[in-house]
């Protein structure tokens, strides 16, 4: 029989406020599991400034810095540098902001963090969207996808930023994309970025059903989905330049992962077949910074 590496701990308990089926909802529980009890989390605003639930109350298990949208970076950093003072060498200090907060409106403050290296966690929860506020476009949005901001007639023209490089580019020591159809790739990725000093940033796909028009029960199949397609490679970056993409999916058309969504359901066939060639490009140049990667260590090594 197979056994599961989940830790037992529940740090998310009942009665949070998430909409029914929420992919964050399970992605928050997973980590937290991984990160256990000694834990700061820094929340700007977003869908997670709600779900715990109003104060006193708190679903959430640990201590909740609530802060001003643009600032998960450096609010971060002055917890941990208050930490530093109190000789606090236990507490793992994490970000957990959408992907508004943190492709958009927070880059500026991650960014220095990530290039002074302050040791925390930065989970970006990606739900592809402004969903609490009621679906707007970000630039973590996919290409021609609908949100209230990108009609069906009017769509998104430009490609979703690719946020991950980004970070690796700021040689960072550790950057990891997860999702929650992979529980225990994600628990052992933050398990790996608590264990390591500096920034790391991890990269959370959560689908969000209102958001992407799915029904609440299929979150972890369209997560899959995402993964299988190339859509959502699931990969980590050592130190800007170590490449490893930890599952190689069977290569499942696009067309799946986007038809079980209605967010894509406006789509032509000649648009589906141009996003299957963007992934498709994608994922060789992926390829290749991989097996450059791998090169070049391997050279390093003899
Ligand atoms: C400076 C500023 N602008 C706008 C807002 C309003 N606002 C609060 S949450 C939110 C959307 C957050 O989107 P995202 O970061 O993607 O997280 P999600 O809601 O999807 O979890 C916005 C626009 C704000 N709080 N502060
Ligand atoms: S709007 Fe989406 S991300 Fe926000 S709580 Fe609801 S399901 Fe979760």
């Amino acid at each position: 029989m197979r056994h599961y590496q989940i830790p037992a701990v529940e740090l998310l308990g009942p009665g949070h406020l998430a909409c029914p089926g929420c992919g964050a909802a399970v992605g928050m529980r997973l980590a937290l599991k991984a990160l256990g009890k000694k834990t700061i989390l820094v929340i700007p605003a977003c869908c997670w400034s709600i779900v715990p639930g109003a104060f006193p109350h708190s679903a959430i298990d640990v201590p909740i810095y609530n802060t001003a949208f643009e600032t998960g970076g450096a609010a971060a950093a002055g917890i941990v540098a208050a930490l530093d003072i109190l000789g606090d060498e236990e507490t793992t200090v994490v970000t957990w902001a959408g992907d508004g907060g943190t492709f958009d409106i927070g880059i500026q403050s991650l960014s220095g963090a990530a290039e002074r290296n302050d040791n925390f966690i930065y989970i970006c929860n990606d739900n592809e969207a402004y969903m609490n506020t009621g679906i707007q476009r970000s630039s973590a949005t996919p290409y021609l996808a609908w949100t209230t901001t990108t009609p069906a007639g009017n769509p998104k023209e430009r490609p979703k930023k690719n946020m991950l490089e980004i970070m690796a580019d700021h040689r960072i020591p550790y950057v990891a994309s997860v999702t929650i159809a992979y529980p225990e790739d994600m628990i052992r990725k933050i398990r790996k970025a608590k264990s390591i000093y500096g920034t790391k940033f991890i990269h959370l796909l959560s689908p969000c059903p209102p958001g992407w028009r799915i029904p609440s029960e299929k979150v972890v199949h369209v997560s899959r989905l995402a993964v299988r397609a190339r859509v959502f490679p699931l990969l980590e970056i050592e130190d800007g330049e170590r490449y490893t993409v930890n599952v190689h999916p069977d290569a499942i058309p696009v067309r799946e992962y986007l038809k079980a969504q209605g967010r894509f359901s406006h789509l032509t066939e000649e648009q589906i077949d141009e996003i299957q060639s963007n992934v498709d490009r994608e994922w060789r140049r992926l390829l290749k910074r991989t097996q450059f990667s791998s090169a070049v260590f391997d050279v390093a090594r003899r």
